[in-house]
């Protein structure tokens, strides 16, 4: 097929893609630069449409974010309070039962667990939690706990993070979310969470995740302070672990959210920046197997339009959703999956309802 490129930089890395071969850091930098994003996601579509055709994934799951607690402060953040906050929350592991509870007969398959770094909280919470939600819904699948919290969780359980994390997977943690990677690059990680688990430190986690057999996902936050040679050097370090790994499932671009937070005098992302990031994802991240596009965080108008720029899952129901809409998150926070179908049939795509290892579990016949 032909492609009337307007930058003409882009008709170079057509060739390269065509022919499989891995994109440098300096063509990393081009597609995030290049005024022709019809052209970048003209390329990523190329990719998707080798890997996946046009099947597109979505899951039926619900986030549960059991406390805002949290003992670090992070610039990009409205969620995390201090503990005495007049809107600090933590949900008792009954809460979070009966949070859970609602689902049953929902043929929910995930439940995604994320919150702060509770000061007090000891690790047999978190190891009733995985345990308690298990046993009472064994056929779901419990996906929690970003890297940071797991940092934090084998500092209290005082052992190594190898044996914390065994000792969550024996309770019934099935995989690992990709939050808490925001932007690698020192520089960038300095102004925006200088207390957080450092890039290395996050992708040792991941990789040690992967050691001992857990698939996870990775995120990168983009729209605040960093700029093209920020993100690019971000999707080269985890393609880089992938290649050792190949334990990273899904990678999901996450559009920064400034209400509320310290970098509030930012602007909030629009739709190029969102669509140019998920096809420079899917162009750079040749070794994941999935692109990503929340449409929590990014619409689900953008989110359906970048099925044509790379992506191809939608994520999933969601249902409750407090770290965005901290943030100023405008979307609603619950999707019925057969809305989702629609979205995807609408974009031309073939919709799959998924597992989180992506297991199909329900064919949608169109
Ligand atoms: O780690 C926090 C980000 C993450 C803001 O693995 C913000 O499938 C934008 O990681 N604006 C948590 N982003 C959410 C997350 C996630 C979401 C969906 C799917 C998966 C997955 C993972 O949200 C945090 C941080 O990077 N975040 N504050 C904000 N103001």
């Amino acid at each position: 097929m032909f492609f009337n490129f307007e930058d003409i930089n882009l008709q170079a890395l057509e060739k390269k893609i065509r022919a499989e071969e891995r994109l440098s850091f300096d063509d990393g930098v081009i597609l995030w630069n290049s005024f022709d994003l019809l052209g970048v996601g003209y390329l990523a579509n190329i990719v998707r449409e080798r890997m996946h055709g046009n099947d597109t994934y979505f899951i039926h799951n619900r986030h549960i974010n059991h406390t805002n607690v949290c003992v670090n402060t992070c610039q990009f953040c409205a969620f995390g309070v201090k503990e005495g906050d007049p809107t600090a929350y933590t949900k008792t592991l009954d809460e979070i039962f009966s949070d859970a509870e609602l689902y049953k007969g929902g043929r929910v398959s995930e439940f995604h667990i994320v919150g702060g770094l509770h000061p007090d909280l000891p690790f047999q919470y978190y190891l009733d939690m995985i345990s308690g939600l298990k046993g009472r819904f064994p056929d779901v699948h419990i996906q929690a706990f970003t890297a940071v919290e797991l940092q934090y969780l084998a500092q209290l359980a005082k052992k190594s993070l190898e044996e914390t994390l065994i000792e969550l997977h024996n309770a019934g943690l099935g995989s690992i979310p990709g939050g808490g990677a925001e932007i690698f690059a020192k520089r960038v990680r300095r102004k925006i969470c200088s207390e957080k688990t450092n890039a290395e430190e996050w992708l040792d986690v991941h990789r040690t995740v992967h050691s001992v057999g857990m698939k996870s996902n990775a995120t990168m936050l983009y729209g605040h302070v960093e700029n093209a040679e920020d993100r690019t050097d971000h999707l080269i370090r985890l393609r880089e672990l992938q290649d050792k790994t190949n334990g990273f499932l899904t990678f999901i671009p996450l559009a920064f959210h400034p209400e509320n937070t310290n970098l509030n005098h930012l602007n909030s992302t629009l739709g190029q920046l969102d669509l140019r990031a998920l096809a420079v994802s899917r162009l750079m991240l040749d070794n994941f197997p999935h692109v990503k596009a929340f449409w929590i965080m990014i619409t689900p108008q953008i989110a359906q339009m970048s099925l044509s720029f790379g992506t191809n899952d939608m994520d999933g129901t969601v249902v409750e959703e407090k770290i965005i809409h901290a943030a100023g998150g405008v979307t609603g926070q619950i999707f019925h999956k057969n809305v989702i179908a629609d979205m995807i049939i609408e974009a031309g795509r073939m919709p799959m309802e998924r597992d989180t290892l992506y297991e199909e579990t329900h064919d949608y016949i169109v």
